[in-house]
């Protein structure tokens, strides 16, 4: 009963990310298999799992082949529906969809301002417009999810939501990004779960730095809790 996971460098790879959270913080066994996006063999390495020309790719263990976060989040919700994967109540259940979909789909600006990158934070950042509307929509259903559940996650424990919100919260953190208090608490508690920071010392140890995701701004350590 085991799935096969082939993921992208750790430090960079937010889709794989979203991925591979499930699989760690909701106890599914897994194989997790590496390939290095932007390496020669990238493409060779997604087409021999079965997938098209991206990571994260999943294996499941009666060999469906999934070649997107969404569907591999989606698969796992209903294949362990007995996990805390979503939430229970319907309506924050549906909210946690919807959110899950919205993250898909879109923030686009802060996805390419604020390339993910847990080798080094960046000083200076400063966000445009459409950045900062991408945080205030950020600030505002953050606020509203954490507000009813009282957090310390979107939806109190741990779920998928939060794993497909875990490379916003890594780039409001390396960006020094203004959001609102609630939000940044919200943040450092997602980079001081245990599977955040294990991901994050993998990569550290696995990874050479990609020039692709410099920015022309001086670095800062990242501030990892
Ligand atoms: N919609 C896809 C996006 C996956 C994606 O863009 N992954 C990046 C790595 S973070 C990738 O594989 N890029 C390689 C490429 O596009 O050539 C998903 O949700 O899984």
């Amino acid at each position: 009963m085991t799935y096969d996971l082939l993921i992208g460098q750790r430090l960079y790879s937010s889709w794989s990310l979203r991925g591979w959270l499930p699989f760690i913080v909701h106890d599914i066994p897994v194989t997790v298999h590496d390939t290095l996006i932007y390496g020669d063999a990238f493409y060779d390495d997604v087409a021999a799992f079965g997938g098209t020309t991206t990571v994260p790719v999943v294996k499941t263990p009666d060999g469906a082949v999934l070649t997107d976060s969404l569907s591999i989040l989606w698969h796992l919700a209903e294949a362990f529906p007995d996990r805390g994967l979503l939430p229970d109540a319907p309506r924050h259940r549906a909210t946690a969809l919807n959110m899950i979909a919205q993250m898909h789909a879109g923030f686009v600006a802060l996805r390419s301002a604020c390339p993910m990158n847990l080798a080094t934070a960046w000083d200076g950042f400063v966000p445009d417009n459409a950045v900062r509307a991408d945080l205030a929509k950020i600030d505002a259903s953050f606020g509203s999810a954490l507000a009813a559940s009282g957090g310390p996650y979107l939806f109190g424990d741990y779920g998928l939501v939060d794993a497909y919100y875990a490379p916003v919260c890594i780039r409001i953190a390396g960006y020094n990004l203004p959001v609102a208090d609630a939000v940044r608490g919200y943040v450092a508690a997602q980079l001081s779960h245990p599977a955040i920071q294990r991901w994050r010392t993998e990569g550290l140890a696995q990874d050479k730095e990609l020039s692709q995701y410099d920015m022309d701004l001086p670095r800062t350590p990242f501030p990892m809790p």
